[in-house]
């Protein structure tokens, strides 16, 4: 054994058994060490008589996390796990697993090939293969099924759900719970001396024979197959996982496990995989920023909300749900009391659902407060406001917040927009203040945009991360500039979707290119879901400043001026009689698209949905490109986030700047540089594509060098 797999896996004899505790920090990830010091303490197992047991245990916070992640899409190093796995199980000693915490993916197909396991509450158990384009490839798809069932093991499977200790012991996963905060290691060496003394027989799971009733098992599978196919629209490896588990119902464990590697490289191999593995590091890395490293938070034991409107009240629903007593301001009674409503009704919404009970909501709600006075703010150690995106109104808040708050407190402003720089220096205390950039519904949208103004202290960013931290959100830095990471972006690919739409598009053809591309929405449908009153008044408000050479559709404006603002009003570029969430085409909205393509003197063009996807992209590429290039996000993997979390980008894709990277950013340049033939402004590539393509590099080669 070398010094390096002794390291990682050391064994231990106790009495007639051979603990082998696994510690691989921080999550005792299966790496090749790992992988091989298993192997070893099967080998060291069988050649010590005094052995008559292995018990395995996980140091540390963790039982096994899964495979090693950052091995995949390198070359495979031997030994492969599914033939330790085997080892395992062919063991002729009794082999026992004591899991406490994760036992996740490649974690609990090791612990599938023990022969008795054992789980300390608070444990959790799943086969998360398929989030990162995956299935489980150590034997789970054949071992899982033929121990708890083909509708248990699709459901961990498809879903890649974790299942607590509990939850475990009745589908049959394991086999004993321990108390919450038992010792993994104590427990599992009396455990297994009980199997001992009991000359309990070894129990391979391959033999297992949940899958005895042929006919059911096959009709759970068609089941589960048809429900896949509707909800996991476009991913690779659940229909690969379903073949796995066919392969389990037809063919001898030996032959499956074949048909299990074979899918296994295949989903491997496969672009989702790459793009669900680099949105696994990316959310990582969202957190690992300069100030963190320079500063320590700032004190977070009770929080300010300025505004009870819809942002106001999911931002204090996000900070109750963290744990945090917060206290919410309004200008007068009425809105007071109506800030107190919108945060109930969205816990008397999960209390309809059974996720709350009214018992609880009280608790929680008794951290609240609302008052009509500045002046209940002065213990606050953050306050947000959240009042009308406009700039007299916001810095009106600001300066009663410089009156009152204490010296130190952090204040934060959730404007989409407008330059934090100007309300930072319009009041006593710029270091104190920052962007913190919520997405609605704030209580739900996992996204934050942590926006960072030039005078701000590093302790105050480092507070503001540790509040998304508590608040369980994706933070991400950003620089001030209009629209930040996202909204700035989003600008110009809307931009290049009204280009399409006045060339010879159709909102309808736009919006299925998009949805084909893996978007939930296309970004007429979601025009209509966020009102066209907003980017009507946004458009108005940028009207002074917008570049007369710039190229201007007016047919979004022509729309809005009808007074059709999308679901609201029951029609916009969609109609949706009696409230319809699902719009239908409306000829109306065609003929006003027809008659601005005349007005300005378009002669209708058709595009194929890979066209319209080719210009969608290429614009949303290049201005990341830019927001890059001049610091508004520290690294390509920031923009990929923020689209991941708060503009429903396809996951399985990684993120717009993974995505570039897999097109090749020398196709993306190129593209731009032929579009730009028709319209040199609007197409002018970003200076950095153009530098990465000259050195022949790409987005993550910035995403490293970080
Ligand atoms: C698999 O098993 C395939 C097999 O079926 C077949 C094989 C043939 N590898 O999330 P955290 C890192 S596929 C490498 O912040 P938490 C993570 O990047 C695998 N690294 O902590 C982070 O690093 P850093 C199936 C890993 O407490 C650090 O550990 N398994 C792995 O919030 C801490 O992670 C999964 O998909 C890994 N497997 O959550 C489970 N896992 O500090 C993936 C984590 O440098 N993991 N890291 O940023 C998780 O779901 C969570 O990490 C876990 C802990 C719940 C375990």
């Amino acid at each position: 054994m070398s010094a390096e797999n002794a390291a990682v896996v050391t064994m231990a004899r106790e009495g007639h058994v051979l603990v082998v505790t696994i510690q691989n920090p921080p999550v005792n990830a299966l790496s090749q060490a790992v992988r091989q010091g298993l192997a070893d303490a099967v080998a060291q197992a069988r050649s010590d008589a005094q052995v008559q047991a292995i018990l395995l245990v996980g140091s540390g916070k963790a039982f096994i996390a899964g495979a090693d992640i950052r091995e995949f899409g390198k070359p495979a190093m031997p030994p492969s796990l599914p033939d330790v796995l085997v080892q395992l199980e062919n063991s002729d000693k009794l082999v026992v697993a004591a899991i406490h915490g994760p036992a996740l993916g490649g974690g609990l197909e090791v612990a599938l090939s023990c022969h008795y396991r054992l789980a300390v509450s608070g444990a959790k158990l799943g086969l998360p293969e398929v989030q990162l384009g995956l299935l489980p490839g150590a034997g789970g798809t054949q071992r899982t099924p033929r121990l708890i069932g083909v509708k248990a093991a699709l459901d961990l499977m498809l879903s890649g759900r974790h299942a607590s200790a509990e939850e475990a012991l009745a589908m049959g996963l394991v086999d004993q719970v321990e108390p919450a905060g038992s010792d993994a290691r104590t427990a599992g060496l009396a455990y297994a001396n009980a199997l001992l003394a009991q000359n309990a027989p070894v129990r391979r799971t391959r033999e297992a024979t949940a899958l005895a009733d042929k006919a059911a098992s096959q009709a759970e599978l068609d089941t589960a197959k048809a429900e896949s196919a509707k909800k996991s629209r476009g991913l690779f490896s659940p229909g690969k996982i379903i073949e796995c588990v066919q392969g389990a119902l037809d063919l001898p464990f030996e032959q499956g496990m074949q048909n299990e590697r074979k899918l296994f490289v295949q989903c491997l191999e496969s672009p989702q995989r790459a793009g669900l593995i680099h949105a696994f590091f990316a959310e990582r890395e969202t957190a690992k920023i300069p100030e963190a490293k320079a500063a320590a938070p700032r004190a977070l034991n009770r929080i300010g909300v300025v505004g009870g409107g819809t942002m106001g009240a999911g931002i204090t629903v996000a900070a109750l749900d963290a744990g945090l007593p917060v206290v919410m301001v309004e200008r007068d009674d009425e809105s007071i009391a109506r800030g107190r409503a919108n945060v109930e009704k969205v816990y008397d919404g999960l209390i309809a659902k059974g996720r709350l009970t009214a018992e609880k909501k009280a608790a929680i709600m008794a951290r609240y407060s609302g008052s009509t006075d500045y002046a209940a703010l002065t213990d606050v150690d953050l306050v947000i406001e959240a009042v009308f995106e406009e700039m007299g109104v916001k810095k009106a808040v600001f300066a009663e917040l410089d009156k009152v708050c204490k010296p130190g407190a952090v204040i934060a402003t959730n404007t989409s927009y407008l330059d934090i720089d100007a309300i930072a220096a319009s009041i006593s205390r710029p270091q104190d203040v920052i962007g913190l950039h919520f997405f609605s519904p704030a209580n739900i949208m996992k996204l934050l945009e942590i926006v960072v103004p030039a005078k701000v202290s590093a302790d105050v960013v480092a507070t503001a991360f540790e509040l998304a931290r508590r608040m369980k959100k994706v933070p991400v830095r950003a620089g001030v500039c209009d629209g930040f990471i996202g909204n700035r972006i989003l600008a110009v690919y809307r931009e290049a979707a009204n280009y399409l739409l006045e060339d010879g598009a159709s909102p309808y053809q736009i919006d299925e290119a998009v949805r084909e591309f893996g978007y939930p929405m296309g970004p007429f449908q979601v025009a209509d879901l966020a009102g066209g009153d907003i980017g009507w008044a946004t458009r108005k408000r940028k009207a002074a400043t917008r570049n007369p050479n710039a190229r201007y559709v007016q047919i979004a404006d022509r729309i809005a001026e009808k007074g059709w603002f999308g679901q609201k009003t029951q029609r916009g570029y969609y109609l949706y009689p009696q409230g319809a969430r699902v719009g239908e085409q409306d000829p109306e909205v065609l003929a006003i698209v027809d008659a601005e393509r005349q007005r300005v003197g378009v002669t209708p063009r058709s595009f194929s949905n890979a066209e319209i996807m080719r210009r969608y992209m290429a614009a949303m590429v290049n201005e990341g490109a830019n927001v890059v290039r001049e610091g508004i996000a520290l690294r390509p993997l920031d923009v990929d986030v923020t689209f991941l979390y708060g503009y429903g980008f396809p996951r399985f894709r990684g993120g717009p700047m993974k995505w570039a990277d897999m097109v090749g950013l020398d196709k993306i340049l190129a593209d731009i540089r032929e579009f730009a033939k028709e319209d040199a402004l609007f197409w002018t590539p970003s200076p950095l594509l153009v530098e990465l393509v000259d050195k022949g590099e790409n987005f993550e080669s910035l995403n490293k060098a970080a």
